[in-house]
């Protein structure tokens, strides 16, 4: 099976298999390989071993023991010759480094807001941001939490409450903008808490939910009703140009805009950004908070030289700074970002050719599992999709991730675990680095998994870390 695109220009082509006939047109990705990195594939036994030391988290494995990491694609991007050629000419001057300045000029054009600062990754960000405008018994409104932007959150003495729309919380419904705000829930908490919001948070796209996009009408009016109520938005952009992608794929009067403009736009409806440098800039490591207003501006250069490092590199090197400028400019092209998220819509198409349950439509940088339905009947405090991600990690060495009950972490009023809906398993794509050979490995281990007939029973937690859970928790198996 290949990548087809029927609708797409280029050579008509027939193809006959098992007695079908139909017209190919596949798309491919638009650079080839210079460098290659070995990769291990281990024995069962060995994977048994690792997984039992690592307590059956994901996060805890050595990465020499992954076959196919579909862990994260945090900052595990492949760079391209021109990023690296940008590390030569990295300046590493304490103060006032020029890869700061172009820095700063790139994500002023494509991310339109005035001022930047830059952070050594995302959650630096969060926490300045959530540092100077929370105020403790403050409410943030949020088209569904993320892990460490909540945490942020909490930390500065506010609650969040949740505003995207119904349909985000069930991974069955085909909704083409899933990561939409619900307008009403957001006008009932703005009204319920005026003057307890401080800004309103808009990611995009919506990575709890299975990286699904937010449309152009929602960020507008979203923009709207806050102007209203005097409430800044504050964008989570991490994969605002996926995003972006899916508006120009989905939305009306989108097609023909090139996908650099139509961020633009969206941005533009925005009043500052907290961002991940580690996903839709193509880096290893980095981020930055931008905003349009002065003083929120300059609390942020003051405090980030106290968490972070001077205003003029935020815990960054000059040559991380250029690699991820550069970065920024590659992942706005068109030709780009189809590739990109054609991966991850050719994964999602196998599995679902196949039935295996997945959150539906496909988002933008994984494929979610829906470990519910792999395992009916397991309690959610067994742990379903941390029990999920095992199981494919023993089967052929792909690592995944859980973004389920473990992820949501507990209530910090009633100490209870938080129930989230969705139970899920991330199959997270890296940006340029595996091949299609690669994905069918991982669609035919996902399969083997599903069908198997022998159910785990699940998990018991044996080690629950206060903050962040996921990422240090350890299991036993039941
Ligand atoms: N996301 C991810 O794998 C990194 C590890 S899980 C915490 O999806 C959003 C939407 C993210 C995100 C990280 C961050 C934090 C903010 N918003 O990891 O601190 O997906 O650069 O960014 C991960 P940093």
């Amino acid at each position: 099976m290949r990548n087809s695109h029927p609708g797409q220009p280029g050579a008509d082509d027939t193809v006959q298999t098992m007695g079908m006939q139909y017209r190919r047109r596949s798309w491919a990705e638009p650079y080839k390989i210079k460098m290659v990195e070995p990769i291990r594939m281990t024995t069962r036994a060995q994977r048994e071993k690792a997984l039992a030391e690592a307590g059956y988290n994901t996060f805890l494995l050595r990465s020499d023991d992954v076959y196919i990491d579909l862990l994260t694609d945090s900052g595990t991007s492949a760079m391209s010759d021109w990023q690296w050629a940008g590390m030569m000419l990295g300046d590493e001057a304490y103060a006032g480094s020029k890869n700061f300045y172009h820095l700063e000029e790139v994500v002023r054009k494509h991310y339109t807001h005035k001022h930047v600062i830059p952070t050594h990754q995302g959650r630096g960000a969060e926490h300045l941001l959530s540092q100077i405008m929370i105020q403790a018994g403050d409410v943030v409104p949020g088209n569904m939490y993320f892990t460490t932007t909540r945490f942020h959150q909490e930390h500065a003495g506010a609650k969040f409450i949740d505003v995207i729309i119904d349909e985000a919380h069930d991974p069955s419904v085909i909704h083409p903008f899933k990561g939409n705000v619900d307008l009403a829930k957001l006008e009932r908490v703005l009204e319920a808490h005026r003057g307890r919001v401080p800004y309103v948070c808009l990611a995009a796209t919506v990575n709890m939910a299975g990286g699904q996009p937010v449309s152009m009408a929602c960020a507008r009016a979203v923009k709207e009703l806050c102007g209203k109520y005097r409430v800044p938005v504050m964008s989570d952009a991490t994969r605002a140009v996926e995003n972006a992608w899916f508006i120009k794929q989905r939305e009306e009067g989108y097609a023909d805009t090139p996908v650099a403009d139509i961020l633009r736009e969206f941005m533009s409806y925005t009043d500052g950004a907290t961002m991940s440098g580690k996903k839709d800039p193509l880096v290893n490591i980095g981020g930055w908070l931008s905003v349009n207003d002065d003083a929120i501006a300059e609390k942020a250069r003051n405090l980030v030289v106290v968490f972070e490092g001077l205003h003029t590199y935020g815990g960054m090197a000059g040559r991380d700074m250029e690699a991820m400028a550069r970065g920024i400019v590659e992942s706005v092209q068109d030709a780009h970002i189809r590739a990109r998220i054609g991966q991850v819509e050719y994964l999602g198409e196998l599995l679902q050719t196949w039935g295996v349950p997945i959150v539906q439509p496909v988002g933008g940088h994984a494929v979610y599992l829906d470990a519910r339905r792999f395992y009916p009947g397991m309690a959610q405090t067994r742990f379903p999709a941390q029990t999920l991600a095992a199981e494919l990690y023993l089967d052929a060495g792909v690592r995944a991730m859980e973004r389920g009950i473990v992820s949501a972490g507990r209530n910090t009023e009633t100490g209870d675990h938080f129930y989230p809906k969705l139970e899920l398993v991330r199959l997270t794509i890296p940006r340029r680095v595996y091949t299609q050979a690669h994905i069918d490995v991982v669609a035919e281990s996902v399969q083997a998994v599903f069908a198997n007939p022998q159910r785990p029973a699940g998990l018991e937690m044996v080690y629950e870390p206060e903050c962040l859970r996921f990422f240090q928790a350890r299991f036993e198996r039941l």
